[in-house]
């Protein structure tokens, strides 16, 4: 089993993760995991702190010996630089911005600063998602599994592209690919331009946008998650972990969707020979059957609300006085579609491994893979 979880607050000193068993053997390429976390910080749309105040590094101090793992659990801090910037006192913040954790926090704790609440709830925390995923993602690596994504829409302008499901796994990487481009992250360069335009206006209208992303998984291996008990299907394991994802309230595995106005008849993948083993005419299954990976890339579509930080005023009562109120503005981005895409990757990544460990072990890399070896054939005559 191998787990992670973080701490810290957005402007206290740092962001702390604990990486738990991984399994020994594994190449760590920390110029890697800092390449991950630059990515998360250079999508069009950030605002100043994560594009001009925080440059992200990983420091990892511990469970890595030459530049493997050992098997011990691996430590990771991230310095907050805006930790610096911060005054010694501020007056508490009382009215509570609708969107965000502020009222829902403080019915939980009972804060009577919702700063407190803000602290942990905020984005910055997937920083940390970010670098355990990067660890997640150099697991999955020797198995020759990789996480890639790209927009398809951001507010109301979307990419012209087909049905996911009929999308292969070359063809996904060629979107990957070409979102890789801009800064947008967009596979088509048309599209990205008018993104980026129409995040201009939301900011000139003091406003903030929300959009959709896929990320999808290639080179898995079938038989990963189960349908055997209800918590260990992977298709249910994986859209909790993108929904965790602040701002994230949708998760589509495959095509469900559009799917959902078929008939059976026409909704599912057939089955084909290929060569000596099988393939699948389509993938609106999202590689995923029965809560098990099938060998399919892994498709997985999610919705992102618009930032709940608007400048344009939006009501609220402050619960110092029990007055109507505008709700405060805090600094924050205008839209952050394009960074959480590498959230996303990382996940689903982090997912994956755990799921690579229950199948193949846990111990030491050369095990799993021979294992992932034994079990990889396809079940023909
Ligand atoms: C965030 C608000 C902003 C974002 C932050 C998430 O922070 P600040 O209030 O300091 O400007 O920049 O995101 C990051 C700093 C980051 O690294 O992603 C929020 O309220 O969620």
């Amino acid at each position: 089993m191998i787990r992670f979880l973080t701490a810290g607050e957005s402007h206290g000193p740092e962001l702390t993760v604990i990486v738990d068993g991984m399994p020994a053997g594994i190449p760590i390429d920390g110029v890697a995991v800092d390449a991950e976390l630059l990515r998360r910080q250079s999508g069009y749309g950030r605002g100043a702190r994560s594009t001009k105040i925080e440059r992200d590094h990983a420091e990892i101090t511990s469970g890595i010996a030459e530049g493997r793992t050992t098997g011990a659990p691996i430590a990771l801090r991230i310095v907050n630089r805006d930790f610096a910037n911060q005054p010694d006192s501020r007056p508490p913040l009382t009215a509570p911005r609708p969107g965000h954790a502020d009222l829902a926090g403080q019915r939980k704790f009972g804060h009577a600063d919702l700063r407190v609440v803000r602290e942990r709830a905020s984005a910055r925390e997937t920083a940390a998602r970010v670098a355990a995923g990067a660890l997640g993602k150099q697991l999955l690596a020797p198995f020759g599994t990789r996480v890639r994504s790209f927009v398809t829409a951001i507010g109301e302008i979307e990419v012209a592209m087909g049905p996911l499901g009929e999308l292969t796994a070359a063809r996904l990487d060629a979107l990957a690919d070409a979102a890789a481009r801009n800064d947008v992250r967009a596979p088509d360069e048309d599209a990205a331009g008018r993104m980026r335009e129409a995040i201009d206006a939301a900011k000139a209208s003091l406003d903030t946008l929300g959009g959709v992303f896929v990320v999808f998984a290639t080179g898995v291996p079938a038989g990963l998650g189960t349908y055997v008990q209800w918590d260990r299907r992977l298709d249910g394991r994986l859209a909790a972990a993108v929904c965790s994802i602040h701002a994230v309230k949708g998760v589509e595995v495959g095509e469900a969707f559009a799917v959902a106005r078929l008939r059976g008849s026409a909704a599912q993948d057939p089955i084909v020979r290929a060569g000596a083993g099988l393939a699948r005419a389509a993938n609106r299954a999202g590689g995923l059957e029965g809560g098990t990976t099938n060998g399919e890339p892994i498709v997985l579509r999610a919705a992102m609300k618009p930032l709940s930080s608007v400048r344009a005023s939006v009501d609220t009562v402050d619960l110092a006085t029990g007055q109507p109120s505008d709700a405060p503005y805090v600094r924050s981005d205008i839209c952050a579609v394009s960074d959480a895409t590498v959230v996303g990757e990382a996940m689903v990544a982090w997912v994956l491994a755990e799921a690579v460990v229950e199948r193949f072990g846990g111990d030491r890399l050369d095990a799993m893979l021979a294992a992932r070896e034994r079990l990889a054939p396809d079940p023909l005559p």
